[in-house]
């Protein structure tokens, strides 16, 4: 860290925790808390060290932890996914686990003194939860069908690996990047439809080809910097004008994290995000900084970048461009699942496909590698009914956060309300195209109502003199080809209010009809 970062300003108090001892030293420690119990524990440690191990402290459910996992570009084998589920097993009816926005997956009602066993489990299967949470890199995103997609200009998978185990020195935990000012986001899409939402994340990188007409066009990259959602500020991340080819990735994702951890921000938590380091140095600071870095001066951004598909969500049966295979989109409702639907999922996955599951940022699964001769028998199994490949246009598209049920920042009980209230207006209208809706339990924006058609945002509201959960109504998320961030349309919505509302909207913006039975029933 600089002299500018430590001492020119006042540290907060996460700061402080953070310079008294590092957030990955309790790695050494994870016995002793076994040992004595969380209730024992210092408190840094319980509430805020633990999650630089991936494991969180849920005060909704005391003793009830949360494990992150991280999984580069949303993909695990079905031997992973069958010892994930063997943990959640172990907690009975506390045990679930939930599919997350960036294509990743937690487990909850873990208790501590089985952590250290976890871990060894996790180990053995090539799983890691290392700095999953707090001030580190989150889980790195890209493209679903990487691999499978045959209009897909590159491939992912190994990048995302590679930056990944720089980051994190291969799972095991890296000091180097372990005292970040705040989190930080990383996106690369390789395909036509900006699968991973590369607008929303800190560092992102979108396909483009570098060249004129008398050079032949080079794949590489197009870098984008500094977006974020936080109760404070959202923004879309800008252009860095910088172009660079694949093999330059890695290290220049490693130059842009050290400029952040060495000058980001630190006195004001609210304002630590890599974009109010962008509006103090300037977008040409910046990028000098990150060439000095680099080791050498970086092309400018190329004219145009790829991305000119509308996003697509997976959901259903496609070709792959192996031919003969077929990948499948599992629609996981909101996310959730169970210890019986995660060996489930194992299941199919080895006896469709080659043992391969992977997730999508929409909180859905992705079984790729089915043989067409095998798809008959696929489409009897049970397990569909509920994760279904062909959901209702509103349910396919549904996405939240984890609300009250977990989460103490949440203002509402957002999942099993998305689910009850999407079911009624299924049943009530008949839409002609799906339609994102987005749940978001507080302004952190973890279920990115900005990005949906649709996005409901937690909030209290005063109903006869009584506070209530309400909603603020998000509209105008645009994705995939000039996507653009919704802004809020309503506020202060009444949950208990909230139907006829939606039902509105639907009607009205996206030409929603009312099915007959619901007209003779009102
Ligand atoms: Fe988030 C904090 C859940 C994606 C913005 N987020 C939290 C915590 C850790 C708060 C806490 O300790 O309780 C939540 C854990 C609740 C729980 O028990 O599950 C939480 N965030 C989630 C997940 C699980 C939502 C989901 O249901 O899918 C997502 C986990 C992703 C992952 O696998 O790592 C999740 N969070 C996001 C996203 C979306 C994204 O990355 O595309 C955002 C907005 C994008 C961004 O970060 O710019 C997001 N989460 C936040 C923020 C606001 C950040 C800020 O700069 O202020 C917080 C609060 C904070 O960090 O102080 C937060
Ligand atoms: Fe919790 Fe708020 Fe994030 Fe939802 S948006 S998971 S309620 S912090």
């Amino acid at each position: 860290m600089t002299e500018t970062a430590t001492t020119t300003e006042k540290l907060n108090k996460f700061e402080k925790f953070k310079a008294e001892k590092d957030g990955l030293a309790v790695k050494n420690e994870i016995e002793n808390f076994a040992q004595i119990g969380w209730e024992a524990m210092d408190e840094d440690d319980l509430n805020h060290r633990l999650k630089w191990l991936g494991v969180f402290f849920r005060p909704v459910t005391p003793g009830k932890f949360m494990m992150r996992m991280r999984l580069p570009n949303g993909i695990l084998t079905s031997n992973q996914m069958s010892a994930l589920a063997e943990v959640v097993q172990r907690y009975g009816e506390n045990g679930s686990a939930d599919i997350t926005t960036r294509q990743n997956i937690q487990l909850r009602g873990i208790n501590i003194e089985d952590i250290p066993d976890i871990f060894n489990k996790f180990h053995k299967v090539g799983l890691t939860t290392i700095q999953s949470g707090m001030d580190n890199i989150r889980n790195i995103t890209g493209d679903p069908v990487a691999g499978l997609d045959a209009d897909e200009f590159y491939d992912t998978r190994e990048l995302v690996q590679q930056i990944q185990d720089m980051l994190t020195n291969n799972g095991e935990g890296n000091p180097e990047f372990s005292n970040l000012p705040r989190k930080f986001n990383i996106a690369i899409t390789g395909g036509r439809d900006n699968s991973v939402h590369a607008e929303i994340n800190d560092l992102a990188f979108i396909p483009a080809f570098w060249g004129n007409k008398d050079q032949l066009p080079i794949f590489g990259f197009n870098v984008i910097v500094g977006g974020l959602f936080s109760a404070k500020r959202c923004e879309a991340a800008i252009p860095l004008n910088v172009w660079v080819s694949p093999a330059e990735v890695v290290l220049l994702c490693k130059v842009i994290v050290e400029i952040f951890r060495d000058h980001g921000l630190r006195a004001n938590r609210q304002k630590a995000r890599l974009m109010w380091l962008l509006d103090e140095w300037g977008i040409e600071k910046f990028r000098n900084e990150v060439e000095k870095r680099f080791g050498k001066s970086l092309l400018p951004a190329a004219a145009k970048d790829e991305i000119d598909w509308e996003k697509r969500d997976h959901v259903g049966i496609y070709k792959q461009k192996q031919p003969g295979f077929n990948y499948a989109g599992l629609n996981i409702p909101v996310g959730r699942l169970y210890a019986d639907d995660m060996f489930e999922i194992a299941r199919l996955a080895e006896v469709y496909g080659s043992g391969e599951i992977r997730f999508t940022v929409e909180q859905n699964i992705i079984i790729p590698n089915i043989p067409d001769s095998s798809l008959t028998t696929f489409f009897t199994e049970e397990i569909l009914k509920r994760f279904a490949v062909n959901p209702g246009l509103l349910m396919r598209s549904l996405v939240s956060c984890t609300g009250a049920q977990f989460c103490n920042f949440a203002l509402i009980e957002t999942k099993n309300r998305a689910l009850a209230m999407i079911k009624s207006l299924e049943s009530e209208l008949i839409l002609s195209r799906p339609v994102r809706i987005h749940w978001t339990g507080c302004p952190n924006s973890c279920g990115q109502p900005q990005v949906a058609d649709i996005g409901l945002m937690g909030t209290k509201v005063r109903k006869n003199g009584k506070m209530t959960e309400g909603v603020d109504i998000y509209m105008g998320g645009t994705v995939g080809k000039d996507a653009h961030l919704g802004t809020c349309v309503q506020k202060s919505i009444p949950c208990e209010d909230l139907q006829p509302v939606l039902r509105e909207i639907l009607i009205q913006n996206f030409g929603a009809k009312v099915r007959e039975e619901a007209l003779i029933s009102h």
